[in-house]
């Protein structure tokens, strides 16, 4: 058995937090062989609820779970971590545009950064999951001059498995025979799923759903998602969030398979025509702790077109954090 390691979530009793908590205890994510120390992070006015999750992990009795924090202070629960899942923040409510919630969960990141700069290990994982997440990231990894870069990383892994599951749907296989599946740019409504790349049994995707399904109706469904889990479920995507984030941190703590690709929101410094200097969601390769970039892909002009539009939005977005860039 290994030493624990530390893995924080913030929004530890949030929607995600409570489908999230339970898969890392049980090993879903670091391994049944790795043991585990919750270190989880509320604002006052959650930490009434938080006590009662706490209660339950305990009744869980998981044989992983070594040891949980509760706390509403960073510095606390940011103490040596392996690992951080950078839930907590506002969501977006009906009369919010994604310029207002910027301006609003941005100050956060700052401060959450700064923490994570002055109490975890400079190895720390940081997946940030809360909206907007590729801006949040950036700015969270701004403000830890010490945690490199490489260090932050900002979720696209639902948009990955919402495509993948379109893709198996749509050609009655199991989402696992559909592989390389890159999400290029913001966890937004632009982003770009590349089904132009994927394969599916072996073979090319395209060729098997056809460009105009592609283009049309998958683009629709992939990107519009969050917004439909919303009309039917009357609340948003929690479980499925989780799991991509289980998904994603296991990937980047154990690695890619080899031929194989994930997407992962990291720091650009140009690769493809994005512009330098902001969390763009790439194909990558993982290995030892390290995401890689997949080089050498074509992209046709309609791919081109949707990768530019993306990074101009993430373009905007960082222009108006430039503030809390320092
Ligand atoms: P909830 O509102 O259920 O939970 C958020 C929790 O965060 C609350 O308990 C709140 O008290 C806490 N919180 C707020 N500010 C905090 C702070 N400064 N420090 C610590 N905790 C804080 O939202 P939930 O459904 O769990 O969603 C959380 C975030 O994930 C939202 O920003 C949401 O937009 C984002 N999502 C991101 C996804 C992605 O693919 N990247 C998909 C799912 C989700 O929409």
């Amino acid at each position: 058995m290994n030493e624990p390691i530390r893995v924080a979530v913030t929004g530890a009793a949030g929607n995600i937090g409570y489908a999230l908590l339970f898969r890392l205890a049980s090993g879903s994510c670091f391994g049944p062989d790795q043991p585990i120390i919750l270190q989880l992070l509320e604002i006052p006015p959650g930490m009434g609820a938080l006590e009662g999750v706490v209660m339950e992990l305990r009744d869980a009795a998981f044989p992983l779970l070594h040891g949980i924090v509760a706390s509403d202070d960073p510095n606390v629960a940011f103490k040596d971590l392996d690992a951080a899942f950078l839930v907590g923040s506002r969501p977006r409510s009906k009369d919010m545009d994604r310029a207002d919630l910027i301006k609003i969960n941005g100050p956060i990141f700052t401060g959450q950064g700064k923490a994570l700069n002055d109490n975890a290990k400079p190895t720390v994982k940081v997946l940030v999951v809360g909206n907007p997440c590729n801006t949040n990231a950036l700015i969270a990894s701004h403000a830890a001059p010490n945690i490199p870069n490489t260090q932050f990383h900002a979720m696209t892994r639902l948009d990955e498995n919402r495509a993948k599951g379109q893709i198996a749907k749509k050609l009655g296989l199991s989402p696992g025979q559909v592989g390389n599946l890159a999400i290029w740019g913001n966890h937004s409504n632009t982003m770009f799923p590349d089904f132009y790349h994927a394969k599916a049994d072996g073979k090319d995707v395209v060729t098997a759903v056809g460009e105009a399904w592609g283009q049309g109706e998958f683009m629709k469904t992939v990107s519009t998602r969050g917004k439909a889990i919303i009309v039917a479920r009357g609340a948003s995507s929690a479980a499925s969030a989780a799991s991509a984030a289980i998904d994603h941190m296991r990937t980047w703590w154990d690695g890619t398979a080899e031929g194989e690709f994930s997407s992962m929101a990291i720091y650009s410094n140009g690769e493809y025509g994005v512009p330098a200097g902001i969390i763009f969601s790439f194909p990558v390769t993982v290995k030892d702790g390290r995401a890689s970039i997949v080089e050498g892909l074509v992209h046709n002009d309609y791919a081109k077109s949707k990768i530019a539009a993306t990074a101009a939005e993430l373009s905007q977005e960082r222009e108006a954090v430039a503030d809390l860039l320092g």
